[in-house]
């Protein structure tokens, strides 16, 4: 097992990784730019490295200072949590090239599932539904047009080489293709460099439900259970829960199933979530797989017991995972995600000083998040500050629980959205469980649902 682990990332996701290792006593070292240095995961590691200035490029994403750091401290292994370099597959193969674990899978599978195209084509030939559409990417409009054309109108456009949301375009008629193929090629430029775009035809109305997987190198592979994402703006996560409200018990089973086959036919190791689609006829498609952990984690661990950080730390360091096989979810769980921004100002992001705070507790409650009293927020950084996650036996409980939860929640200083998520909880399309991928769009314009 590692003795050492360099945690390459800050805020909640570097204090429950340093929690993690420190419960398996992996002293752990935590790097931090200059803008972090009050930081509470900076406090919480045995050790810590400032790694440069405090934009995200000159520092955690600063890939030579936190190899430097991983190297001059004698790190075994580097967790890079998620976002930053976590799906970045020359980071990996740099640890690799160094010495060190990187606690995930490997360069290549990163680089695989991180093409879009490729991995929707590796699972139509596993027999694996995938949303209708292309499975080769497209450089031009005039290139994709015919394929839109065969597809059929309204189309979603997408970034081959992206993932999570960005450059996405939906275009309802062919008049409108070439100005939307153009400006998603733009955006895609922009985010990932690579104007490689694909198309899938648009599914309206669907639910948005991922299945969380551990896989170690020995082909062993558990299935957690899956959380309904269907909630986001601007593809941004706001509400996750599990199970998914609307899932039948065959439709769950064969989306397991998939899952599991996808895990086999990629050879993917480590924790990983492979994302579906679900229409409102219970079909079931495969819209992408990410490798790595995600910030909803919490929610599957919630109801399953598991620690999907240490048992990610176990695979890395070839160690079995703990996890049973029989591994079945109880209860439900929800998460909110709590972000320092103004809702009524466009969702604005509100860095600043927090004066007093006081979060929520009690049975089925936990709170991840890296804030304290007389904490800056800072500008620099993603506006999540926390997630409180319940769990309780049924789905009324657990909306109730938060509820709760969220009331007690104090956070002076900066603004947050709190008052927006508890309204949400209040509608009746989502106390009904009939909040699907279009609710947030039209609950945010004010729309009544
Ligand atoms: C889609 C879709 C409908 N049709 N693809 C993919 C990334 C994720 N962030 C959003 N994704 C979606 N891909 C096709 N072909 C619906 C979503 C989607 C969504 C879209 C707009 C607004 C909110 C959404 C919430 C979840 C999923």
């Amino acid at each position: 097992m590692f003795r050492r682990v360099l945690v390459a990332n800050r805020g909640e996701i570097a204090v429950r990784i340093i929690r993690a290792l420190r419960e398996m006593n992996i002293t752990s070292v935590a790097v931090y730019s200059r803008e972090d240095k009050n930081a509470l995961h900076v406090r919480l590691a045995d050790y810590r490295v400032c790694i440069g200035e405090g934009s995200a490029r000159a520092s955690y994403l600063n890939m030579n200072s936190i190899i430097a750091a991983a190297l001059n401290y004698n790190c075994d292994a580097v967790h890079p949590g998620y976002g930053f370099l976590s799906e970045n597959a020359e980071f990996a193969q740099m640890c690799a090239d160094f010495g060190l674990t990187f606690i995930g899978p490997s360069p290549e599978l990163i680089a695989s599932l991180g093409s879009k195209t490729a991995a929707r084509k590796l699972m139509m030939d596993a027999g694996i539904p995938v949303v209708p559409g292309s499975s080769t990417p497209f450089a031009s409009a005039q290139e994709a047009l015919p394929e839109a054309r065969r597809i059929g109108f309204p189309v979603m456009i997408k970034a081959a080489e992206g993932g999570g949301g960005k450059g996405m375009r939906v275009c309802r008629d062919e008049s409108s293709f070439t100005e939307a193929f153009t400006i998603a090629q733009q955006e895609a430029v922009n985010a990932f460099g690579s104007a490689d775009l694909y198309l899938e035809r648009l599914l309206e109305h669907c639910r948005h439900v991922e299945v969380q997987i551990l896989a170690d190198r020995q082909g062993n592979i558990r299935i957690l259970g899956e959380r309904d994402c269907s909630i986001q703006r601007n593809h941004q996560k706001v509400i996750e829960e599990s199970p998914c409200p609307v899932l039948s018990e065959e439709t769950r089973a064969a989306m397991y199933a998939d899952a599991r086959r996808a895990a086999e036919v990629s050879g993917y190791y480590s924790a990983g979530t492979i994302e579906f689609l679900v229409d409102p006829e219970q079909n079931h498609y495969f819209l992408e797989m990410n490798t790595r952990l995600q910030v909803e984690h919490g929610v599957t661990e919630i109801t399953t017991g598991c620690d999907i950080v240490q048992e990610q730390i176990r695979i890395a360091a070839d160690e079995p995972m703990r996890i049973a096989e029989d591994i079945r979810p109880r209860g439900h769980s929800i998460e909110c995600r709590i972000n320092a921004e103004m809702p009524e100002q466009n969702f604005t992001p509100s860095p600043g000083t927090i004066t007093a705070m006081h979060l929520p507790g009690g049975n089925g409650v936990r709170v991840d998040t890296a804030v304290y009293t007389g904490y800056t927020v800072p500008a620099e950084y993603d506006s999540m500050i926390a997630k409180i996650i319940v769990c309780a036996d049924d789905r009324e409980a657990a909306i109730q629980r938060m509820r709760t939860a969220l009331d007690e929640t104090l956070i002076l200083g900066i603004d947050t959205n709190l008052d927006y998520l508890y309204k949400i909880l209040e509608t009746d399309a989502f106390k009904e469980g009939r909040a699907d991928t279009s609710f947030l769009q039209v609950f945010t314009q004010g729309g009544h649902l």
